[in-house]
């Protein structure tokens, strides 16, 4: 009966199993057609000023001819050249009435591999501070070298011109070495308040990752750590990431790397014990001045961040004594 069946189902399991292979073949097919990308980059202009963006073709294989097309705002940004191309041959059009620009690269050899540049844009500011452009491309085609005329899939990833240079943000951990503070007190504190816009704009936003899934906001802001990470032979530092935004809305980011320890652990060895004590000992009545700790040892020291290292670091020590971070 078992093998009567299993003639009856055969044909069903043969279509199951065709259809199956078609669909991987399709995936693996559609899989490698999203590899290639002609993207442009952000650019970032005060007015009547002129920068520099590429035009890039990423991940390609035996590329033969490009031809490519930018769109822009006009009455935002003009294009004075477009020049730089990987191609043996380039040849570009620019249109600054109607906005575009469209260019012609050729390859006389065996193809272009890897990532292509396409071009230089030189674009001018002729808008006014806080306008932008989309860049926006267009493939109009993109084929292999040789007489086969292959298509080469592309994802396009646009860009935008910013007539605002982006804020410049500037984090300063008053501690570069934390402990947990969930038990005994360690309050790590941020301050972002050198951060500065080179064009003048006011800084309206402050956002601080502390690195743990907090958040903070403001100029100035306090985190108490309640976790750290130990990967089996000693600590990860936390990424604490700074966020400033202009008044125009363009942002920028910083990344900071801190140190989160376990409470009672000065010298970052995964233990409290005599090591601990003697960093405590050999800073005994040290201050911070200032913003932070220049002394990495005392920062360490300052068990629970009031940068002074004295009994209350000590005694952060004795009540965690032995305690390990594994
Ligand atoms: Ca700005
Ligand atoms: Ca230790
Ligand atoms: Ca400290
Ligand atoms: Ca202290």
């Amino acid at each position: 009966m078992k093998n009567n069946k299993w003639e009856k189902e055969r044909p069903r399991a043969a279509a199951y199993i065709a259809l199956f292979l078609f669909s991987a073949s399709f995936i693996t097919l559609s899989a490698s057609a999203t590899a290639t990308t002609v993207s442009i980059s952000d650019v970032f202009l005060k007015p009547n000023e002129t920068a520099v963006t590429s035009i890039m073709i990423n991940n390609v294989s035996n590329l033969g001819v490009a031809d490519i097309s930018l769109s822009f705002d006009p009455s935002v940004v003009h294009v004075v050249s477009a020049t730089n191309s990987d191609f043996d041959l380039f040849d570009a059009v620019i249109d600054n009435s109607t906005g575009s620009v469209k260019a012609v690269g050729a390859d006389f050899g065996d193809g272009l591999y890897g990532d292509v540049k396409f071009g230089d844009v030189t674009l001018k500011a002729v808008g006014n501070h806080g306008e932008t452009s989309a860049l926006n491309i267009s493939i109009n085609v993109l084929k292999e070298a040789g007489p086969d005329e292959t298509t080469i899939p592309a994802a396009v990833d646009n860009g935008t011109a910013f007539i605002n240079i982006p804020p410049v943000p500037i984090a300063i951990s008053v501690h570069r070495y934390n402990n947990v503070g969930t038990d005994y007190p360690c309050e790590a504190l941020f301050n972002a308040s050198d951060s500065y816009d080179p064009d003048g704009d006011a800084i309206t936003n402050y956002t601080w990752d502390c690195g743990d899934g907090y958040y903070g906001e403001g100029p100035e802001t306090e985190h108490v750590y309640s976790s750290y990470k130990w990967n089996g032979t000693g600590y990860e530092p936390l990424n604490l990431s700074l966020t400033v935004k202009d008044d125009r809305g363009l942002a920028n980011t910083t990344i900071m790397s801190i140190n989160v320890y376990i409470a009672g652990d000065a010298n970052g060895d995964g233990e409290v014990d005599i090591g601990d004590a003697v960093w405590v000992g050999v800073h005994w009545e040290e201050s911070c001045d200032g913003l932070s700790w220049t002394d990495e040892q005392a920062d360490g020291a300052d068990l629970n961040n009031d940068c002074v290292i004295d009994i209350g670091d000590a005694v952060i020590i004795g009540r965690n004594w032995e305690r390990v971070a594994w």
